[in-house]
Order: C-alpha cells, then structure tokens, then sequence
C-alpha cells in the first residue's frame, strides 16, 4: 500500500536540476575526503515529527494530511510504520529514530503499553531485514503523560522513578532487539519550575543514580550502542538539568558516568542555552564528547524551541566543520529533529522538508571540508597562538612556569603587542567558500 503515491525515489540530479523532489547537492556516493556524502552525513528521519506529529501548538487543532490518519489505534500505529518505511526507501535515508510513545500507543496498564510496543517492534524488524534503513537511536518519552508532572528519574515520587525505569529498561531491550547504534537521554520534564518546592540535591543524586542503573542493565543484556544525553536549558521546565554541554559534562565527571555517555547537540537547544550550535559542538568535541547531532534550526526571532528544517548554509557549514574535525560522528548521525512548520500540512511538504535540509547539509560539508583542506582557519588560528610555541608561552604550556617566573618576565616586558583578531577578513573567506566551493573538485 502506498501512502506518499504522489512521490517516486528521490534520486540525486545536481544543482542545475529544477525538479523539487532531487537532491541538488546531496549525492550519497559522492566521495568528499575518502568517505562518501552517506558515510558522513548518516542522516536520520525523526518518527515523532514525520509520522506522528499532527502541527497541533497551543492556539490550534492539528492541521496535518496524513494519509494514515484514517486508522486509529493500533491499526494506527501499523499504519505509521508501513509509511515510514516507504518514506524512508524513497528519500533513501540510512537511519530513523523514536520515542517509544511515537510509534506505539500506552495501554491500559504498563503490560499492555509493552505488548503494543512489542508488536510494532516485531513489525519494524521485519521491515529491517530488507530495508536499508536502520535504527540511529530509540528512547523513552517520559515527559507527555500527567505521570510525570514533576519530572520522571527527578520526580519526587519514587513510583514515577520505578515506572520511569521501567520505561528505559524496555527501551534498552528494544534498542538491543532492533540494533540502534545509539540510546538517548533528553530529560523533557528532567528539571524544576521553581527551587521553592526543590531538592536539588536529592533530584540530581538520584537522575545519576538512574543513568548508573542505565548503564548496569545495558551491561547485563550486552546492549553495546552508545548511550546519549541530549542537552536542552529550558522547556518544557523552567529549568532543565542537562542545560548544554558544559553543565551536563560537570554533572557526569561528578558522578563518574563520564566514560558512559557521549552528547546528542542539537542546534536549536544550543541557541536556547544562548549558545551557538558550533559552540556546543565544540565544547563536546574537545572532550571527546560528541556522540550524535539532532540537525535542526531555531528562529532567532523567538525563544522557544521552534525544530524547523535546517537551512542556514552558514550555521550547517559551522556544524560540518566540527564534525569533520571530530573525525566523524562514529555511530552517531544526523537526525532531522525537525518539523514542518503547522501551514506546510502536505505530505509532499515532509520531503521537501527533508531534502532542504540534506542539502544544506551537503553543501556545508563541501564547504567546510574545503576550509579544512586549504588550512583557512587552521592556519590563522596556529599562527594567533604561536606566543605559546616558544619562550615563556611554551614555559607555560610546558607546566614550567610559576607566579614567580611569569612576574620577573613581566617586568622586563611590559611593552605589550596584540595583534588583530581579523573576525571581519575570516567571515569573509567563509562566505567566499561558500560561494565557490562548488566549482572545485573535492573528490
Ligand atoms: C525535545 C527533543 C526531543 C529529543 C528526544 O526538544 O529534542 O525530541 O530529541 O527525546
Ligand atoms: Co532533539
């Protein structure tokens, strides 16, 4: 059965094509750097937006046509998993992720939330065994229901604790059963409205002590994926614990789950925490933190988070080079955390939307390997640091240098020389690789 009869394969057909439903720029065996566009770009499609996702907001009904929404219940959610995978074989997209709630609806009781979930499980599997797709990441929505008003692993009701875990501990089995390189952790209700009903400590003891449970159980049934924390400041509470990259490392050094965990960034959860997304993943990547990326942008004109397709050349430019130098994402990706906005109600519009942004992508990893290979940055950035290649800059690197030392050298050089910071040339030359690096070859 067909759900999206109005679209065929979305083939690559190169930036002079003028057919809406081609890749422009993303070719996925296109080789950039000795790794083809696919193997560096392991692009996601996120279920909760595509398939699940009615563009309902605060002010209004759902507004979207989906072809599978004549179904309810289970029925339904059978429906969702034939569209997705049809979505996927046609926009030809190596990776999916999901809540559990996204895919299955709860029962009655927590059995019946499980064999619902089981049976959609059983049914994505058999899909697998001839799709290409596979699983990027699974993990446990335990924000939506009233349950978890107060928070889920930092409720301060230890049944919502026990249930929260529960959840997770299915979650791991499924991601175990399905091969998700990836399980993550975003806290949606994981934080406090006010610090006047809050204890802190005991709130985040015990989220620690549930990432360590996490940990044991995926040992115990030899799941070996990658566990993630997505890091987000607010919204829905006031306050979030994983508020960016650097509050959450502290808290995994505190509590010495660092060697668990890696960071699922997400670019608009990083303009939230009044960050940039490269900033994120810089502050990951030099920790050796950077696990995966949910690619989406935010509109700077709001502060909320806004999950539109990301389109920004320069902001997914910033985004490969990090990446690049990362050397990659390993089992991470990037998924398409992303919606279509409420009056793009369509279902042509859920692939325009996803190759808009697997085009951004590809251009800004050209653009970006480009900028690596010609040492733009590189070079400026080694030659703006070169005091401390030699002299009393190497002393200090080298752990060789005291308050005692550092004065009398200060005394005899107080005549001090900055050189300029030459933001302006440097944004420049990125926009003129942005503007050419199509005309050279990368391969
Ligand atoms: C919410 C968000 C989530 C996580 C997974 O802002 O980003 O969808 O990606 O729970
Ligand atoms: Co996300």
């Amino acid at each position: 059965m067909a759900y999206f009869e109005n679209v065929n394969n979305i083939q690559f057909e190169g930036k002079e094509s003028k057919n809406s439903l081609a890749f422009k720029y993303y070719n996925p065996k296109e080789v950039v750097g000795g790794k083809t566009m696919e193997e560096h770009l392991r692009f996601g499609v996120s279920y909760w937006h595509t398939f699940t996702g009615d563009g309902g907001d605060p002010f209004g009904k759902g507004t979207m046509i989906r072809p599978w929404d004549r179904y309810s219940d289970m029925d339904l959610a059978k429906a969702r998993v034939e569209a997705s995978f049809e979505f996927y074989e046609k926009l030809n997209v190596p990776f999916f992720c999901f809540h559990d709630t996204d895919v299955a609806p709860e029962g009655s009781n927590l059995k019946e939330t499980y064999e619902n979930l089981d049976t959609i499980t059983a049914m994505m599997k058999d899909y697998m065994k001839t799709s290409k797709t596979k699983l990027l990441w699974n993990t446990a929505n335990a924000f939506t229901h009233p349950r978890f008003v107060h928070g889920a692993a930092t409720s301060c009701n230890a049944d919502v604790f026990a249930y929260a875990a529960a959840k997770v501990k299915k979650g791991l089995e499924i991601a175990k059963d399905l091969g998700a390189d990836n399980y993550v952790f975003w806290g949606g209700r994981e934080g406090y409205e006010t610090l006047l009903n809050t204890d802190l400590q005991l709130e985040l003891d015990n989220l620690a002590r549930f990432y360590h449970m996490a940990v044991d159980y995926a040992k115990e049934i030899g799941y070996t994926g990658q566990f993630l924390i997505e890091p987000k400041p607010k919204e829905p509470t006031t306050h979030q614990y994983d508020f960016d990259v650097a509050t959450a490392y502290a808290f995994l050094q505190k509590y010495n789950l660092q060697d668990h965990f890696k960071f699922n960034i997400e670019a608009n959860h990083a303009t939230l925490a009044g960050h940039t997304f490269e900033h994120e993943l810089r502050m990951a990547r030099i920790n050796g933190m950077l696990g995966s990326v949910d690619a989406n942008q935010g509109d700077t004109l709001l502060g909320w988070d806004t999950d539109e397709f990301p389109t920004d050349l320069y902001s997914t430019t910033l985004a490969m080079y990090e990446i690049l130098k990362n050397g990659g994402l390993g089992k991470g990706g990037l998924n398409f955390d992303a919606k279509v906005r409420r009056g793009s109600f369509e279902p042509e519009d859920l692939f325009y939307a996803h190759v808009a942004g697997m085009d951004s992508f590809a251009i800004g990893l050209k653009v970006a390997h480009q900028l690596i290979q010609d040492r733009v940055l590189d070079s400026f950035v080694e030659e703006r640091y070169q005091s401390f290649t030699e002299g009393i800059g190497r002393d200090i690197v080298e752990g060789k240098a005291s308050f005692h030392t550092l004065e009398a050298y200060a005394l005899q050089n107080d005549r001090i020389k900055n050189r300029s910071g030459r933001t302006e040339l440097l944004k420049a030359k990125i926009n003129q690789y942005l503007l050419e690096s199509f005309a050279k070859v990368t391969v």
